[in-house]
């Protein structure tokens, strides 16, 4: 049920993978792509080393609640190589990669994440067919860029991503681009803006892979307010018109998740829902997943049409 108070029902055995899960030594589980892949649900997380750098774990479930995480990573840090092309990956994921988010297309699963290193933060994509053998395909942004989510198909010939680029000028924002090769970006504008004085004015960034809807593309993306006691990540939604997704249909005024139990209150960092994937399991069901607290992952269920008509009926413009 989507009661007045919870528009994501929160699943009763949450969180659904903590660090004792994972047959590595971790000190994280969190934030999480999600797909279907030939009928189980496949999510790729995020995990923190006791070095406090990052790397990519795998794990699959039949019904996406009850996962069964795999003995190895799946992606770490390129390791330094004779060959340049490794090279060049070794350098720019020399602290880690993070906060995977995949999008299927054709035939291929491609998966964007970002990779840190003394250079900064840029977004690598990579690619695979059947989540053992990945391929490392190109950096895709120049630093610092975070939060970067393919759609699932072309429009008029394109491909879109939603992006979110570093500045010093304003609050961090969502932004879109598009590319005919999935490698060389432009076209780049402004959509989404964090709005003074409400639940996402510090920044916003994309969340989820936008999924399409009857009224337009449909996806999660993270606001965060700065307190007293730091800053506080929740989740809203918004809506794109389907033949351009520049035009913002609507962006929901008010969160859809915010930190609330305990494993979402405390952890390696206070107070942080943060979501990188969520998949449909029927006609106007997802189900969602996020990180809790930067240390546990949790799932939760929502209708479709319940995100929609907050965007249409709770909206405000993407750009204030
Ligand atoms: C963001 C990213 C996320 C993280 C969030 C809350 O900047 O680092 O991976 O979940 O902060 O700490």
């Amino acid at each position: 049920m989507i009661g007045k108070n919870s528009i994501i029902e929160r699943y009763e055995n949450n969180p659904i993978l903590t660090k004792d899960d994972i047959p590595y030594p971790v000190e994280t589980v969190h934030n999480a792509a999600a797909t279907l892949f030939n009928d189980r649900i496949i999510l790729l997380f995020r995990s923190h080393l006791r070095n406090g750098r990052s790397i990519i774990g795998i794990a699959q479930s039949d019904d996406g609640l009850k996962f069964k995480v795999s003995n190895k990573p799946f992606l770490v840090p390129a390791e330094k190589n004779k060959s340049s092309y490794i090279d060049d990956f070794a350098l720019y994921e020399e602290y880690g990669v993070e906060d995977p988010r995949i999008t299927r297309i054709d035939e291929y699963y491609y998966i964007t994440y970002s990779a840190y290193s003394r250079f900064g933060v840029r977004i690598g994509l990579a690619r695979t067919k059947d989540f053992r053998e990945v391929e490392r395909v190109a950096f895709i942004s120049q630093s610092d860029m975070r939060n970067v989510v393919i759609f699932p198909e072309k429009i008029d010939g394109k491909y879109y991503r939603l992006d979110r680029p570093h500045t010093e000028i304003m609050p961090w924002s969502i932004w879109l681009s598009s590319s005919t090769d999935l490698v060389h970006w432009g076209n780049s504008r402004i959509v989404i803006m964090p709005l003074k004085y409400h639940w996402d004015e510090m920044k916003v960034g994309p969340g989820t892979p936008p999924i399409k809807t009857n009224e337009g593309w449909l996806h999660i993306f993270h606001g965060v307010f700065k307190t007293m006691d730091g800053a506080v990540y929740r989740l809203g939604v918004a809506l794109h018109n389907l033949k351009d997704p520049s035009v913002v249909v609507g962006v929901s005024d008010e969160w859809i998740l915010q930190p609330e139990e305990l494993y979402e209150r405390v952890g390696y960092v206070h107070n942080v829902v943060f979501s990188c994937g969520m998949v449909k399991t029927g006609v106007d069901d997802l189900i969602i997943y996020w990180g809790g607290a930067d240390s546990v992952l949790c799932a939760g269920k929502t209708k479709i049409s319940h995100l929609v008509s907050l965007c249409k009926s709770k909206n405000r413009p993407g750009i204030v």
